[in-house]
């Protein structure tokens, strides 16, 4: 007789008592993650069927096309975390500035912010390619009851308290991590619960899947080019392969799951990188790192970036701990 895997629900419950800080607040936000996750996934789904497809006549902040979906997700998650009234703010890559949470009620007592990407990839929408939602929580630094600054949002990396992703892909996954260790979930959509599939993820410590643009080659720093290259030309000893999807969830994931390693680096078109500290980078390179991975800008720990605004971009390398080094050891040598 199979076992039964352990739900969501279960793992938390089981695993309350680990989560630092552990007043069943946290558990709560990510049970709310779940709830959104669900909702967002059953319209991501059926996108293909009815009018959500397409642009929704905005742009966001970065100037990107807001698709429909985007939107969606975006007012789903703020809905579903407001509802539960758990967070005092929530800063979102579709959002101009930050949103204050019952800053009115005195009494909220509420320590968590979020930061979110509510559909990362939204590009590959309307071509049905895996999205993916990304989350990084934090506890505020502000007083409690006070209404939230953008001080508690500007947080290093290394102060997360969660961070996780949603994949919307041929199964839909939740994996997120607590600081003890990288879980993944499936959704089964018969019965709406998330099952623990992937319990204890690593990143395997090599690997020969490399992820980049490489429509960008030209405008790459040199070490980033040399480490193309190396890829390529050391193919005899050990095959490399690129993949690259256009939707940093689920090229992540599958590295993670086979090594690999995911490149966006800074070039004249996106001078600082492309990729967002707080909302992409952070959340990911804190799961790259529970998993037995590692995550720089080629120089620098991602985590260890003083962050100085709310959407700022930085290069991203990030994947297996062996791969990620060979690309610092080429920045080091080749840098810019
Ligand atoms: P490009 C999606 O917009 C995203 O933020 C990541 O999910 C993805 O890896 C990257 O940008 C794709 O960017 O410039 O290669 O299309």
């Amino acid at each position: 007789m199979t076992t039964q895997k352990q739900t969501l629900g279960e793992f938390i419950i089981e695993n309350q008592s680990s989560f630092r800080y552990s007043s069943g607040e946290l558990s709560r936000l990510i049970n709310s993650i779940r709830l959104a996750a669900k909702v967002v996934n059953h319209e991501v789904n059926k996108a293909g069927l009815v009018d959500i497809l397409g642009t929704a006549g905005d742009t966001n902040i970065q100037g990107e096309d807001q698709q429909k979906l985007d939107v969606y997700a975006n007012e789903k998650f703020i809905q579903t975390l407001t509802k539960r009234n758990i967070v005092c703010g929530i800063a979102s890559e579709e959002e101009d500035s930050f949103i204050t949470i019952n800053s009115q009620d005195e009494n909220n007592q509420n320590k968590y912010v979020v930061l979110i990407d509510p559909l990362d990839g939204s590009s590959n929408i309307d071509v049905n390619v895996s999205v993916g939602t990304i989350f990084s929580i934090y506890r505020r630094i502000t007083p409690v009851g006070t209404p939230v600054q953008l001080e508690d949002f500007l947080q290093k990396g290394s102060e997360q308290v969660a961070a996780g992703y949603v994949v919307y892909g041929t199964s839909t996954m939740l994996v997120y991590t607590t600081g003890y260790g990288v879980n993944g979930f499936t959704l089964n959509p018969a019965i709406g619960s998330f099952y623990l599939s992937h319990p204890n993820m690593k990143f395997p410590e090599d690997g020969n899947i490399y992820s980049v643009n490489e429509g960008n080659y030209l405008d790459f720093p040199l070490g980033i080019k040399k480490y193309i290259k190396y890829c390529q030309e050391e193919a005899g000893e050990r095959p490399y392969t690129s993949r690259y999807i256009g939707s940093l969830v689920s090229d992540f994931h599958r590295n993670m799951i086979k090594g690999g390693i995911y490149m966006y680096p800074k070039g004249s078109r996106n001078p600082n990188g492309k990729l967002r500290l707080l909302y992409e980078c952070n959340p990911m390179a804190f799961i790259a790192e529970q998993a037995n991975g590692k995550s720089s800008d080629g120089y620098t720990r991602t985590m260890d970036v003083e962050p100085t605004e709310l959407h700022q971009r930085v290069s991203f390398v990030c994947g297996s701990k062996n791969m990620v080094e060979k690309v610092e050891e080429f920045m080091r040598e080749f840098g810019e």
